[in-house]
């Protein structure tokens, strides 16, 4: 047999695959389906090591399902708009279209080299005409159903560039290009109301709690953050209304000021009516907060600040008067934009009337000590009982809690209400290379869909890309001039494009039918590859695009596309690729190309260190000595089978275990055990890793194995058999050379994936000596061919030899396989 030349087996196969587009789904609606997909990549020029994990840890589970018997959907497409392209346009003068299509043609051949088993025929790119048509579609159902609508809302602002940034673009306040400081600017933006489904995102998560990683859902929970607590009416002092939401109503009695968000609408009514001096200082305060990044405010990485308003509010419990403030910390988008403080107990609150000098007043007493307001150097937030608290002293704060809220709502003073933290999806981009939003702006008629015949309204190729003056649509009068289609008159396009998360919402949708020319999918084909059996990607996209497909697929729903009601049954999370425990990054310096991995070693080999590193949810550390090792195991595979290749290429073989002698039968039950193993391990949580280990383990065994007759060989070519199979998902070009060399019956990959035989899973016994010292203490019966850990284990678990050893040092386990355990101690 020839010698193991990765490059020449690589290149064959890749020909014959794709000649042959042996990885195509099959029209047959009766086979069981199996939907793998992995989250599409941004075509930014290359292939990185993440997405090479990604993408391995997919191919493995589309193949292996295949080899089960499943019509695997396995597709691959591009998340082709973004700024990124805009920059290259910019920088290299090259059209955001050409520069996207060049990187994707170059990653296509990437991904071919990997030998990931795409259906090829169904790649979707969102930058195509013919894919984003159905985002604006989408856009207009959304805004018929009244989930789409129109605010102004703040932007960030390049007062030199006279342009809108995205956040990524704003780099510690100032603007990445021109580093003048960035500036807050309210613009007319659109928003998908996702806040409608807000409870249902979080019920949903019942469906998914067995099939998708329980930190994603927490950090989905967290991002939704539904609070239940009081809307309390307090009053201002001529008796309107001053509404404040809380979740800790059994506070009340300890409020000793009040606060309101700088967005408050009552602040323009404060400015106005204050005097002269105080007007001053308002304004110069309004001023200075207004700039600070909304982000920054709202996780609070910034220093509380607040000016007094002049007013009193009154508490309608106490019936106390309180000063009301204007804070920083309070945002004017969650609850109702003003709350009650209580410094003695709330820690911002604290901080706040320390540097303003306000009043501590404790109403919650820790049940084993007594704080003292003058010495506390933090707030009291835990449980404890009530005092200072009028009819409610005494009780534990939980239960006057309740009893304060039937109160509140009794006395028609507030009542009950429940707050999410999630807000609604600002699509808006002020942008060229994202999808156009499908609005017209006509002065008889207002705002105007674009009918659903004119769609797509396209993106125009001649366009400027300055990074100035404004969007660039904006500049393409062509584009921006046209007539209402409702009254026929001179109207305007909008221009701004969309947040490339719309494309990235329902793109999994598009591939059950990626050439339908009537709608967004085909119902039909949505009908039986739906929902997503098994979804890949990178922990990252944990809130937003997980988030927004969720929504998008029950909008979906509700427009009578689909029927059910999660579109991901399962997520696996990948971890992130490290080289000297940093994520790869040009700016360390730190990154392994995967193309020269592929010249070095061959695909094979990279694809099995990926797996073989680490399970796939944790952080995978890349070695060089590591990926030597995937190539040694590789080659030892293939010489071992070269250097026994003329004595087992004619066997015919049938295994009949019981016919087998001693030790074959238990070669055959390791292959066996081997198998049961791997399917175990993938099955549970994919830990490609110790399958292999597995693999390497038997093949030792394989290795060591004295053969002589005729049955030794054909046992050796049927574990062979069964190795290549087991490892075929996992490195798919050696294994079928190999399987093709020794003429086993059809393609590799048409062979129904090993299971084992349950009759011959457990080895037979023997007495295990355990010696302490060197002596013998005793004789335990346990399986053939147990690992050395296993051994250890066996021993040290043993009550006897327990007995022996107890509160004594050991010093170090000698086992010898198959036969004994020397335990050395002090
Ligand atoms: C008084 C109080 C006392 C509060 C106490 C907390 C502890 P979550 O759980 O996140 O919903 N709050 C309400 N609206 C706000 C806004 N627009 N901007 C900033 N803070 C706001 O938090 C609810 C609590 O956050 C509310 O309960 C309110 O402070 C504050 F010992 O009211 B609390
Ligand atoms: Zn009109």
């Amino acid at each position: 047999m020839e010698s193991y030349n990765f490059k020449n087996i690589e290149e064959e196969l890749l020909e014959i695959w794709e000649k042959n587009k042996i990885f195509r789904v099959k029209d047959n609606k009766d086979l069981k389906k199996f939907y793998c997909l992995v989250m599409f990549p941004y075509p930014s020029g290359r292939i990185h090591m993440g997405h090479v994990r990604n993408y391995v840890i997919g191919d493995v589970i589309a193949r292996y399902k295949r080899m089960q018997g499943y019509n695997v959907l396995h597709p691959i497409g591009w998340d082709a708009f973004g700024l990124p392209a805009e920059n290259a346009a910019l920088e290299k003068k090259i059209h955001p279209a050409k520069w996207t299509y060049d990187n994707i043609d170059y990653m296509r051949k990437e991904l071919k080299r990997l030998g990931i088993s795409y259906n090829w025929e169904r790649e979707v790119t969102t930058c195509d005409e013919e894919y984003y048509k159905w985002n604006q579609w989408f856009f207009i159902k959304f805004y018929e159903k009244g989930l789409v609508y129109r605010k102004e809302s703040y932007a960030n602002w390049c007062p030199k560039c006279e342009t809108v940034l995205a956040n990524e673009q704003v780099i510690d306040g100032k603007c990445w290009r021109c580093d003048s400081e960035v500036e807050y600017k309210k613009l007319n933006q659109w928003f998908f109301k996702i806040t409608d489904y807000a409870e249902e995102l979080l019920e949903g998560h019942n469906l998914l709690k067995n099939g998708w990683p329980e930190k994603v859902l927490i950090m989905q929970k967290n991002w939704i953050g539904k609070s239940y607590g009081v809307t309390i009416n307090f009053k201002l002092e001529d008796g309107r209304d001053f509404p404040i939401f809380t979740t800790r109503p059994d506070t009340i009695y300890g409020v000793t000021f009040m606060a309101i968000s700088p967005e408050h609408p009552f602040v323009d009514e404060i400015v106005d009516k204050a005097e002269k001096n105080l007007k001053e200082e308002l304004i110069k305060f309004l001023q200075r907060v207004k700039k600070v990044n909304i982000e920054k405010r709202r996780t609070g990485e910034y220093e509380k600040e607040g000016i007094w308003t002049g007013y009193y509010v009154i508490n309608p419990l106490t019936k106390e008067r309180v000063p009301l403030y204007i804070a920083n910390f309070v945002l004017m988008e969650y609850g109702t934009g003003a709350i009650m403080c209580v410094p003695a107990h709330d820690q911002r609150d604290f901080e706040f009337a320390k540097k303003y000098k306000l009043p501590i007043k404790i109403v919650i007493k820790p049940f084993d000590y007594e704080l003292d307001p003058e010495k506390m150097e933090s707030a009291y937030v835990d449980d404890g009982i009530q005092v200072n608290s009028g009819e409610f002293n005494g009780l534990p704060n939980r239960i006057a809690m309740e009893k304060i809220i039937d109160y509140i709502e009794a006395n028609k003073l507030g009542k009950r209400s429940i707050n999410y933290k999630l807000k609604d999806w600002l699509i808006s981009r002020q942008r060229y290379w994202g999808t156009p939003i499908p609005i017209i702006y006509c002065s008889k008629c207002g705002i105007v869909p674009v009918p659903e015949n004119d769609l797509p309204v396209k993106l125009p190729k001649e366009v400027e890309i300055t990074f100035k003056g404004g969007s660039p649509l904006e500049k393409v009068k062509e584009f921006v001039n046209v007539k209402c289609p409702k009254c026929g008159s001179d109207a305007k396009r909008e221009t701004d494009t969309m947040d490339t998360f719309v494309d990235s919402s329902w793109y999994y949708a598009r591939y059950c039918s990626p050439d339908e020319k009537n709608s967004p999918f085909n119902k039909k084909e949505a009908e039986y590859w739906l929902p997503v059996d098994q979804y890949i990607g990178g922990i990252e996209h944990a809130t937003m695009h997980l988030l927004y497909a969720r929504f998008f697929h029950k909008v979906m729903r509700d427009l009578g596309l689909v029927n059910f009601d999660e579109p991901f049954l399962n997520l696996l999370t990948q971890g992130m690729v490290i080289k000297d425990g940093a994520k790869m990054s040009k700016s360390k310096g730190n990154i392994v190309d995967p193309d020269d991995m592929i010249n070095k070693y061959g695909a094979d080999t990279l694809r099995i260190f990926i797996l073989f590193a680490a399970p796939p949810e944790t952080e995978l550390e890349w070695s060089d000595k590591g990926i030597e090792g995937a190539h040694r195991f590789v080659n030892r595979i293939w010489n071992f089978i070269a250097k026994n290749f003329d004595n087992i290429k004619d066997i015919k073989f049938e295994i009949e275990p019981e016919k087998l002698n001693n030790s074959q039968k238990n070669l055959y039950i390791y292959l066996n055990k081997t198998i049961k193993k791997f399917i175990d391990d993938i099955e549970k949580s994919f830990h490609f890793n110790t399958a292999i280990a597995s693999v390497m383990e038997f093949l030792n065994e394989l290795i060591k194995y004295d053969y002589k007759t005729e049955t030794d060989y054909k046992l050796l070519k049927f574990c062979i058999k069964n190795i290549l199979l087991l490892l075929n998902p996992i490195a798919p070009f050696f294994t079928e050379r190999l399987w093709r060399n020794l003429n086993f019956e059809n393609a590799i990959y048409e062979n129904p994936f090993p299971s084992p035989d349950e009759n011959y899973l457990r080895f037979n016994t023997y007495k295990m000596v355990v010696q302490i010292n060197g002596k013998l203490r005793n004789l335990i019966g346990v399986e053939y061919n147990l690992s050395e850990e296993e051994m250890k284990e066996k021993a040290l678990s043993d009550d006897k030899i327990k007995k022996y050893i107890e509160g004594k040092e050991i010093l170090k386990i000698i086992t010898v396989k198959n036969k004994l355990v020397n335990i050395v101690i002090k």
